[in-house]
This record gives structure tokens, sequence and C-alpha cells, in this order.
């Protein structure tokens, strides 16, 4: 089965138990199954500015669910999370893109696979090397040196640690949950 990463943020309300409900509902789909996190991240807004700083993560899953039907899994944990429609970029509960979706390139009208802002956001980026990609798809660089060359322009901060995020799923990640 492929590997699959899916970015996760949250700006509004709870901006952390979204994220942790999100991985919740996402072992509970059929055909996924949650392999690991990145650690939690506060990030200033990218795209559109006058809104609450972030929470962003990584989760790689394993699915036998086709890109799309992946799509509408994903959208419609963000309207069980209560995500509403607002300005393009603007605060959400909570935000689920698919990033990448093995080495599968897709390009549909509702979706866009590797997703097109991928390596212009720190957010994404580092979290991706914290779960051991040492390159991304169509890119001539290191992860960690373009993680590196973002961060001097966009603010990243550790929020929550991997180790942390895992025991607070600790029914998602049972037995990855060291204590520490
Ligand atoms: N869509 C196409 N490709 C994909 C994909 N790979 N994954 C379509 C998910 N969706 C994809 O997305 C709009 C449409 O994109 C969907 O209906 C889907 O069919 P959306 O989630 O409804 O709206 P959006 O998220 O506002 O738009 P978009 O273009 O996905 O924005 P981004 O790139 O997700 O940016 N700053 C910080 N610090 N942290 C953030 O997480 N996020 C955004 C949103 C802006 N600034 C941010 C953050
Ligand atoms: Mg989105």
């Amino acid at each position: 089965m492929p590997r699959v990463y899916l970015g996760l943020g949250s700006n509004l309300e709870d901006r952390r138990n979204n994220l942790l409900s999100a991985i919740g509902l996402l072992a509970q789909i059929e055909g996924v199954v949650v392999k690991d996190c990145s650690s939690i991240y506060e990030t200033d807004p990218l795209g559109y500015l006058d809104q609450p700083a972030f929470l962003n993560m990584v989760v790689e899953i394993e699915t036998s669910l086709p890109p799309l039907d992946l799509l509408d899994r994903c959208q419609e944990i963000e309207r069980k999370l209560g995500r509403k429609p607002t300005v393009r970029w603007g605060p959400r509960t909570i935000d689920l893109d698919l990033l990448l979706y093995g080495e599968e390139k897709y390009e549909g009208e509702r979706l866009t696979i590797p997703h097109p802002r991928l390596t212009e956001r720190a957010f994404v980026v580092i979290p991706l090397q914290e779960l051991g990609l040492d390159s991304l798809p169509g890119l001539g660089m290191a992860t960690r040196e373009l993680g590196e060359k973002l961060q001097r322009s966009q603010r990243i901060y550790l929020h929550t640690p991997k180790s942390e995020v895992k025991c607070l799923c600790w029914a998602v990640f049972s037995g990855s949950c060291t204590g520490k």
C-alpha cells in the first residue's frame, strides 16, 4: 500500500484538540491505518495574514482508498469537526490536505497531488523531514536544506513534541507512547 502524507492545520477554537480529534477520526476510516505523526508546530498564517496563528502537523497513513475517496473521507472529517466555509486560506477549525500519495501524480478538478504548495511551506516541509523524508518528488533539494531556507522567512515553533502527541492519541498509537 502507498505511503500517504496528510497535512493537518487548525487555527480556531481548541486547536490542538481539533488536530488530535482528526487523527482519531482518520484511524476509524475503513481502509486507513495511521502509521506515524510529526510533532505539532505553531506557525504564523500564510496567504491570508489577518487571522490567528495555526497549529500544524503531518500524519502518515497507509490506505487502500484511491486518492479521490481519501479526499472525500478527509472532507467528511473537516465537516464533522465544524469547519465552516470562509475566504480562501481563511481561518478554520481543521484543514486536511493530501500532501503526497506514494509516488503518484494526480491532476484533476478536485485534487492535485503532490499538493501544489508543498515545497513553499515550512509547516509542511519540516514535519515531513521529521517523518524521515529526505527528499520530495520533483524537488532538486533535500528536505533539510529546504526546511532551513523556509524557516528564515516563516515562523515555526515546536508546540507539542511527537512523543507527547502519541501519548495523547494512545488509542491510535498504542504501544508507541514512551512516557517521555
Ligand atoms: N484540493 C486540490 N488539491 C488538494 C489536495 N492535495 N488536498 C482542493 C486537499 N484538497 C485539495 O481546499 C480547497 C479545495 O482544494 C478543496 O475543495 C479540494 O477539492 P479547502 O481545504 O476547502 O480550502 P483551503 O484550504 O482554504 O484552500 P487550499 O488551496 O487548500 O489552501 P491551503 O493550501 O490548504 O492553504 N498558514 C499556516 N500557518 N498554516 C496553515 O495550515 N493553511 C492555509 C490554507 C493558508 N495558510 C496557512 C495554512
Ligand atoms: Mg485545504
